[in-house]
């Protein structure tokens, strides 16, 4: 990729001014795909100067303006759609043809899911019929650094860059150093798309250097960041002292809840999307709970399922899962799983170590454990690998005390074909989002958690408001 090294700021490639050399590791076979550069303070330094030179002309742009530049980035993304696959896939692992289909997918996904929402956004308006003396007006906050994760990298990032761009900001887009190469061609996209200069910017940096310096910039008047929690309380405080707005999509520890009336593919269901992406979702259910006059024959199905999820190098085609990110990744999951067998949960399938007859590469194998009880670690923390942990439970209110019994809060499950007690046990739940009966939530609606997940919601009209400053005018002249 010809601007891997470069960075995009001003409407220009750029080289870096105080860059130093990086490999992007393929995690299917740990060799370098790219070298890329990880920028300084005064990289950082441009960019940000370049977005609020931008700021005062962009901010007064027109609704439709913005809608039409939306959708011509859509319309190339859409072209490019294939290689924004191959791309995400060898930089993060994603199998191939998940990754054009999922990880490239949620790109169109969320752009046309913004364009729908700024064409029904209201910017101003009055307070209330018969008060219309006192006008509200939604303005862009300003100057944004938008710092992403490397698991949907695709997702977050127009999850982001969608709702600052149509909401008048100018933005500073830091993807992870793990998975640079889709921004990358992302910038290309929006480059092609003629945003104007300045509006969009993008450089890669690690959590240290870049992260901490947008974090810090006196300059930039947002953080909308997704990623660890550990990252996320540093962003926290790297920006406190310029008090500007941070907004935070952190990890999860999601429950799925299978009472006994649920349907009879609730628990197969529930473990392939435990594992989806080799288990790198926020909100993978990876909690089993189940009731116990189902729950011998739930740990059966969940192995079945386990065992016949295939392992592969992310170039095969098919379906199948893929390597982790990185050899950190691969550290951490081993280790978790050991944690597991240590604290005395059950084992039913996986375990420590690669797969068989893979040598090379950040694979893992899918594994199940059970009989596990909600204080062991592989129960509160956030794997972040094929890793399922099941549970008994015998009644309502005790799959609800332990589902809610974690420091995150972001997605829930709940299986069951009674409609009074979906109702009752969703709204009893303590996270952003409850999934019902492996049916999804639409497009355009909010995506966030409670807790140590997070404090923001992005998405739809929300995902626009997060990026405004609301003010209030009284005496508002009325003819
Ligand atoms: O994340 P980091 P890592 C969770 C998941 C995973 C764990 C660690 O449990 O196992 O986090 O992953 C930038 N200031 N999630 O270490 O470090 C970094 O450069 C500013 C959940 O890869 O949080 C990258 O762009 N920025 C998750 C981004 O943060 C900083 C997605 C994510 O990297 C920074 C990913 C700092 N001090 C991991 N430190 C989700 N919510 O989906 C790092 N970064």
């Amino acid at each position: 990729m010809d601007n891997a090294r470069n960075f995009y700021i001003d409407g220009k490639w750029v080289a870096p001014i105080a860059g130093t050399d990086f490999e992007v590791i393929d995690p299917s076979t740990e060799e370098a795909t790219s070298v890329i550069s990880l920028g300084g303070q005064a990289d950082t330094d441009a960019a940000v100067a370049a977005a609020k030179a931008a700021f005062p002309k962009w901010r007064m742009s027109s609704k439709a303006e913005r809608i039409e530049l939306m959708e011509s980035i859509l319309d190339i993304y859409m072209r490019r759609s294939d290689e924004m696959g191959e791309v995400i896939s060898r930089e993060m692992g994603a199998p191939i043809d998940m990754s054009k289909v999922q990880q490239s997918g949620t790109g169109s996904f969320h752009l046309k899911a913004f364009i729908q929402a700024l064409k029904e956004f209201e910017f101003e308006g009055p307070l209330r019929a018969g008060e219309e003396s006192t006008h509200i007006i939604h303005e862009p906050i300003g100057v944004c650094a938008l710092i992403t994760p490397w698991n949907w990298p695709m997702n977050q990032i127009t999850l982001k860059v969608m709702p600052a761009l149509a909401t008048g900001c100018t933005m500073v887009l830091k993807p992870s150093e793990q998975s640079p190469l889709s921004a990358t061609l992302f910038s290309e996209i929006m480059h092609e798309a003629g945003v104007p200069a300045g509006v969009y910017n993008m450089l890669n940096g690690d959590g240290p250097g870049v992260g901490s310096q947008l974090s810090v910039h006196k300059d930039v008047d947002m953080v909308s960041f997704t990623g660890s929690t550990r990252a996320g309380q540093a962003i926290t405080i790297a920006a406190a002292p310029t008090v500007k707005r941070v907004s935070l999509e952190l990890g999860g520890k999601g429950a799925n809840i299978v009472f006994a009336d649920a349907d009879p593919k609730a628990v197969q269901q529930g473990v392939a999307r435990c594992f989806n992406n080799t288990g790198q979702s926020c909100n993978a259910p990876t909690r089993m709970l189940v009731e116990r006059s189902r729950y011998d024959e739930a740990v059966e199905q969940a192995v079945a399922a386990a065992n016949a999820t295939t392992v592969n190098p992310a170039a095969t085609e098919g379906q199948h899962i893929g390597p982790l990110v990185s050899e950190m990744q691969f550290n951490k999951v081993q280790d978790l799983i050991q944690k597991g067998i240590d604290e005395g949960a059950n084992l039913v399938a996986g375990g420590v170590g690669r797969p068989e007859g893979l040598n090379r590469g950040f694979f893992v194998k899918p594994t199940v454990f059970a009989d596990c009880t909600n204080d062991m670690n592989i129960m509160r923390e956030e794997v972040f690998g094929p890793v399922l942990s099941m549970m008994p439970f015998d009644t309502e209110e005790e799959a609800i005390a332990i589902a809610n019994d974690t420091d995150y809060g972001l997605t829930n499950y709940v299986q069951t074909t009674d409609p009074e007690k979906a109702r009752r046990v969703a709204r009893a739940m303590r996270t952003g989002m409850v999934d019902m009966n492996g049916k999804g939530r639409g497009a355009g609606s909010p995506f966030g958690g409670m807790k140590q997940s997070g404090n923001g919601r992005e998405g739809g009209k929300w995902g626009l408001d997060e990026f405004c400053e609301v003010r209030a005018i009284g005496g508002w002249p009325v003819e």
